[in-house]
């Protein structure tokens, strides 16, 4: 084959084989969590959309099961796409979901199905009741852009969901549709939110702590903050508000008003379609997203599969109220071995430190770095102060800097023709004299294999530096890294092909290539094993 084998990742989630993007429904029902998802059961590529299923005990070692619903009913025999699991009173899921009616356009309706047998804890077969689909597209609405339902949720005698749309050309939007009794389903007159930002695939709104505690809330639970994210088709990222639900008036209001346009992001990098779900065992809220491959599809094609999704991503509000924190579920920690650990070495200007040791294609790596001090960092040129890809585009790992750029080169050839640098960069003089964080994924150098695609990811990371401090944690397998920057305050998942570094020919490194001298206080790396995935 044209492609390694070794470049299959070994932890993130995947089927044996095929095409999958959209995490479908994720829930917890009698010890088990589920997971369906978007899978195309005949190829590498997009179509024949059925939910595949998987279970799991920890959310990382996974067991497949049949496909859980399928085209079989008039109202989704063209396609069953995105949607979204509700517990009902009763302890039975119920899924709401978008089926395709029709053969010639993408015509969407909204359905419902329900386990066959309540008492199977791997809720392994589907029922649609004959009264399918519970919504429909109304005179005026865009019948090709109406998709993927949310969790729903209970208040005032009411079951909301929302429904993604489009008006015109340009407002994307997030219909709200009430239920007495889960079966019959009326549009609200308006939106619960909307914006000029084009289509919202695949919306996400659910209640969080405002104290910045780490708790999560069931969808249902009132709470005097609230997060709405949407999927942006025309820019494939997944961007969120935080905000308050006004329940009265039966509307959203982002807390910064220019919010929608703000564009905070869940992941800077390669993640889309994501969705959470709220554990009941642990009480917290997890997201879970999908990775698709930036490889070529004659190369996805040759593999045979295409699609991960990122490790579950515990979420929740940062003590500031203004954006959310996220990190990898504690329960992938079972997965690391023996760890490796440096401790206060100091990486001085144009130097690099190599982390040997242990096997570095499949591993965890924890780092904290201390500056010491900022009189060296550029000036930030407020030119990019809406646009960190611009600016990491401009000023790649391998362009000088002041502070910085410092950080790992994962999946690194032992002659560096290959790496993928994962990094920081200080500026002085941002908003009101602080200092500004740059956190950038650079993949340029990432593989001799031409005609990759092989895009800078980058974002801001909101962090006081007045201690000197940030952290860097990098989850690295095999084809992905996945970076959590400054605890999670700024995710950065990324898709890389190198033709050299793989298996045990892949190398890692901390780097600087700025001019003041960077701490490594504290660096520990772990091996990780593979878990139970899907009996691949
Ligand atoms: N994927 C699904 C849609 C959704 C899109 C189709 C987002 O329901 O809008 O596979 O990736």
């Amino acid at each position: 084959s044209i492609v390694s084998p070794l470049l299959r990742t070994g932890y993130h989630f995947q089927p044996p084989m095929n095409w999958i993007n959209d995490p479908n429904g994720p829930l917890y029902y009698k010890g088990w969590y589920h997971l369906f998802y978007q899978y195309n059961p005949k190829g590498a590529v997009w179509g024949n959309i059925v939910w595949a299923h998987s279970v799991s005990r920890d959310l990382i070692n996974w067991i497949a099961l049949e496909p859980a619903i399928k085209p079989d009913i008039p109202s989704d025999e063209h396609g069953c796409w995105s949607g979204s699991a509700t517990i009902l009173p009763d302890g039975t899921p119920a899924m709401l979901y978008t089926g395709i009616d029709r053969p010639d356009i993408n015509y969407q309706v909204q359905n419902i199905a329900f386990p066959k047998n309540a008492s199977d804890p791997l809720l392994r077969e589907w029922v649609k009741p004959g009264y399918n689909p519970v919504a429909s597209p109304e005179p005026g609405m865009n019948a090709t852009q109406f998709r993927d339902p949310t969790t729903a949720w209970f208040a005032d005698g009411h079951w909301r969901m929302l429904v993604g749309g489009l008006r015109g050309a340009r407002r994307g939007l997030a219909y709200l549709y009430r239920s007495r009794d889960f079966k019959t389903w009326v549009r609200a007159k308006h939106p619960l939110h909307s914006a000029l930002t084009g289509m919202w695939e695949c919306p996400d709104f659910f209640p969080v702590h405002a104290a910045g505690l780490q708790a999560g809330l069931d969808t249902s639970e009132p709470s005097t903050k609230h997060v709405l994210k949407n999927s942006l088709d025309l820019t494939r990222y997944d961007y969120y508000t935080v905000g308050t639900y006004d329940k009265a008036a039966e509307r959203y209001v982002p807390d910064d008003p220019a919010g929608d346009y703000h564009r905070l992001r869940y992941d800077y990098g390669n993640f889309y379609a994501s969705k959470t779900f709220f554990d009941p065992v642990k009480r917290r809220r997890i997201l879970l997203g999908w990775a698709n491959e930036s490889d070529s599809v004659t190369h996805d094609k040759a593999k045979g599969w295409a699609g991960i999704h990122a490790i579950p991503r515990k979420i929740w509000l940062d003590p500031s109220g203004k954006q959310l924190l996220q990190w990898p579920v504690e329960e992938l920690e079972t997965l690391r071995g023996k760890p490796v650990s440096v401790s206060d070495k100091v990486v001085k200007p144009g130097e690099h430190l190599e982390i040997t040791g242990l096997q570095t294609y499949q591993a965890d790596v924890e780092v904290s770095f201390e500056v010491s001090g900022l009189e060296k960092a550029e000036a930030f040129d407020p030119a990019f102060a809406d646009d960190a890809e611009k600016l990491c585009g401009v000023k790649g790992a391998d362009v000088r800097g002041g502070v910085g750029p410092f950080g790992l080169w994962v999946l690194a050839s032992s002659g560096l023709e290959e790496k993928t640098s994962i990094f920081f960069r200080v500026f002085r003089g941002g908003y009101a004299g602080k200092p500004v964080v740059l956190m950038c994924s650079d993949p340029t150098k990432s593989s001799l294999t031409p005609d990759l695609y092989k895009p800078t990811f980058a974002g801001f990371v909101d962090t006081d530096l007045s201690s000197g401090k940030i952290s860097l944690r990098a989850l690295i397998d095999r084809s992905v890294v996945e970076s959590f920057g400054a605890g999670g305050k700024t995710c950065i998942l990324s898709r890389v092909y190198p033709s050299i570094a793989i298996g045990d020919k892949a190398h890692l490194y901390v780097f600087n290539n700025g001019e003041a001298d960077i701490k490594v206080s504290r660096l520990t790396a772990w091996e990780m094993k593979k878990p139970l995935m899907n009996g691949a």
